[in-house]
């Protein structure tokens, strides 16, 4: 019989242990068939956060190395350094990312560190709880913002794409969701061009995936997937954020 679809070799055999609608199972698996397809698997090495992908460890079957919590781009960094021909990634949440690994990120992309983030954006903290994060949206209700988050006291959700795209070692950021089939083709399109300029020499390349997080957002995975459309997308949008690698050696 023919083989029309199989699982990467990217993955491991390990049951996922993410929580039903979860978008972070859909991103291991687009990051898995990227490194497959471009022949990089053998030689990928990625590095998990602190966040509900922290056991990413257990799902690619590369090699992997856990960091503390926010501190992944600095762990990269050393790795990308000391073995420069291999690929080199990170997998990191919002909370992880753009909170207590905040200076760690910027500073990996103002170097133009030459490996890939990606960006698990679900406006929230997943793991412990549905705290709010830099991420979460205006009026988003979160454990520690229950009547929803407000610009007097929080200020405003950081846009993390744009905010790396203003370094020059960055030489590419793009924003992308898995909520469909076409978006999920763009987002499998994003990762491997990251991947390929990665191994170009071209600089930091980063892809943010908007994700969704049906427990602490207290939705069914269906209404998750509306509620990301109708108001992710508004405030954060998708698409080539930046790219100049045509223009970099
Ligand atoms: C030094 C330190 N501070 C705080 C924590 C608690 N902590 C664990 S994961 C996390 C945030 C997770 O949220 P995110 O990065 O958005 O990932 P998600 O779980 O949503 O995928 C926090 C605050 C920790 N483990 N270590
Ligand atoms: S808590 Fe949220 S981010 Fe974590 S596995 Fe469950 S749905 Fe995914």
């Amino acid at each position: 019989m023919a083989v029309v679809y199989q699982k990467s070799k990217g993955l491991t055999d390990k049951e996922l242990h993410y929580c039903p609608g979860c978008n972070h199972g859909i991103v291991h698996k687009l990051v898995a068939e990227s490194l497959e397809e471009l022949g990089l698997l053998d030689d990928a090495i990625g590095v998990c956060p602190v966040g509900c992908s922290v056991f990413a460890y257990n799902y690619f079957s590369c090699d992997m190395q856990e960091a503390a919590h926010g501190r992944a781009p600095a762990v990269a960094t050393g790795i990308k350094r000391t073995h420069p021909t291999q690929p080199v990634f990170t997998y990191q949440g919002d909370g992880d990312l753009a909170s207590i690994g905040a200076a760690e990120i910027v500073h990996a992309a103002m170097r133009g560190e030459k490996f890939t983030t990606i960006f698990i954006n679900n406006a929230i903290y997943g793991m412990t709880g549905g705290q709010m994060a830099p991420t979460t949206l205006i009026g988003q209700k979160a454990t520690t913002c229950p009547l929803g988050r407000t610009k007097e006291q929080a200020g405003m959700p950081i846009r993390v794409s744009e905010l790396l795209s203003t370094l020059d070692g960055c030489v590419y950021a793009e924003r992308v969701c898995v909520t469909d089939i076409p978006n999920l083709n763009k987002a499998k399109k994003a990762i491997k061009k990251a991947f390929q300029l990665q191994m170009e020499g071209k600089g930091f390349t980063f892809v943010e995936v908007l994700s969704t997080c049906p427990t602490n957002w207290g939705m069914t995975p269906l209404k998750s997937i509306e509620w990301l459309k109708e108001n992710m997308i508004p405030y954060y949008p998708l698409g080539v954020i930046k790219d100049t690698s045509a223009e970099v050696n």
